[in-house]
């Protein structure tokens, strides 16, 4: 039996954790079109009759704007130590720029790298044959491959190019295992999914979800959630006209949480203003991102 840590790291966007979700066969990351939406390591893991492969997908790395961004970056790089390989994703419709210039100078020395270049359904061949050049002449050693997460295409191709790198051994975990986040975690993370797919601009990155309390009556499960937002004027936008948006983040919500637990669910949610939680120590404590 083949084993091994493998991590993907990439810029915001890339379809990292599309990527983790699509190897592993179930939604263990969160996805939005915003970025940083990713905030902690989440390990997935990807399991077959001759290998067990336990990725670990990671904050995008960006240019930090607060406590928050610099934990996230610090995660992601933190996240390639130790690992048997890392992934670097690619959104091949996005130009080679500074951020991705950055983040080869931190990982070129890396010995087992794969660049996997994402959204290839998204360009033409020429585009791709140059962006490729680019990075294969700045790290030669580097295995390159193309793929599409969303699609799901070329993926059995992904993981043979990653076997080479993989260790003999048993599994690190039973064949069952999905991931290592605890079920309060995945629950707050799809709150959190929903409220980055109804808001924009600033709301994504301020907001940060607790789920308070759980109680079950009569067989229905009742979450009572939070929302935490850094301004009143963030709260008003959430909560929307007559409150329509909470409501579509509430169901849309309940829709996502009965498929992953196979059971009816009821769902509060309360939005609170706390200024300035993404600099706040305790609070990063708490979220598990310090
Ligand atoms: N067209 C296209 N979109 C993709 C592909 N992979 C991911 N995406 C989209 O890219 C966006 C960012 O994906 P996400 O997995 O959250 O990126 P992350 O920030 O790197 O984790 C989402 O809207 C995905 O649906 C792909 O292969 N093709
Ligand atoms: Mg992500």
């Amino acid at each position: 039996m083949k084993t091994g840590f493998v991590t993907i790291i990439g810029r915001p966007n890339a379809g990292k954790s599309t990527l983790l979700n699509a190897l592993v066969g179930e939604k263990i990351s969160i996805v939005s079109d915003k970025s940083q939406t990713t905030r902690h390591p989440i390990q997935g893991v990807y399991d077959a009759e001759d290998c067990q492969i336990v990725f670990v997908d990671t904050p995008g790395i960006h240019k930090p704007q607060a406590r928050l961004g610099e934990r996230m970056n610090a995660y992601a790089f933190g996240s390639i130590e130790g690992v048997d390989l890392v992934v670097l994703l690619i959104d091949s419709s996005v130009p080679f720029g500074k951020g991705d210039h950055y983040i080869l100078e931190r990982i070129k020395t890396e010995k087992n790298l794969i660049f996997a270049f994402n959204k290839i359904d998204l360009v033409t061949i020429e585009t791709m044959t140059s962006l490729k050049a680019t990075y294969q002449a700045s790290v030669p050693h580097a295995q390159i491959l193309e793929l599409s997460a969303l699609k799901k295409a070329l993926l059995p191709e992904l993981i043979d190019a990653m076997k080479p790198y993989l260790n003999e051994g048993p599994r690190y975990f039973p064949t069952q295992t999905k991931t290592n986040v605890s079920e309060a975690f995945r629950l707050t993370e799809f709150i959190r999914e929903k409220v980055l797919y109804y808001t924009y601009e600033e709301i994504p990155h301020s907001v940060a979800v607790t789920i308070d309390h759980i109680e079950t009556v009569e067989g229905v499960k009742t979450l009572y959630a939070s929302i935490i937002v850094e301004k009143e004027s963030q709260k008003g936008i959430l909560i929307g006209q007559k409150g329509q948006r909470i409501r579509s983040i509430r169901l849309a919500t309940i829709k996502d949480v009965q498929r992953h637990l196979q059971q009816t669910i009821a769902l509060e949610l309360f939005v609170k203003v706390e200024k300035n939680w993404r600099n706040s120590i305790d609070r990063l404590k708490e979220f598990g991102l310090l």
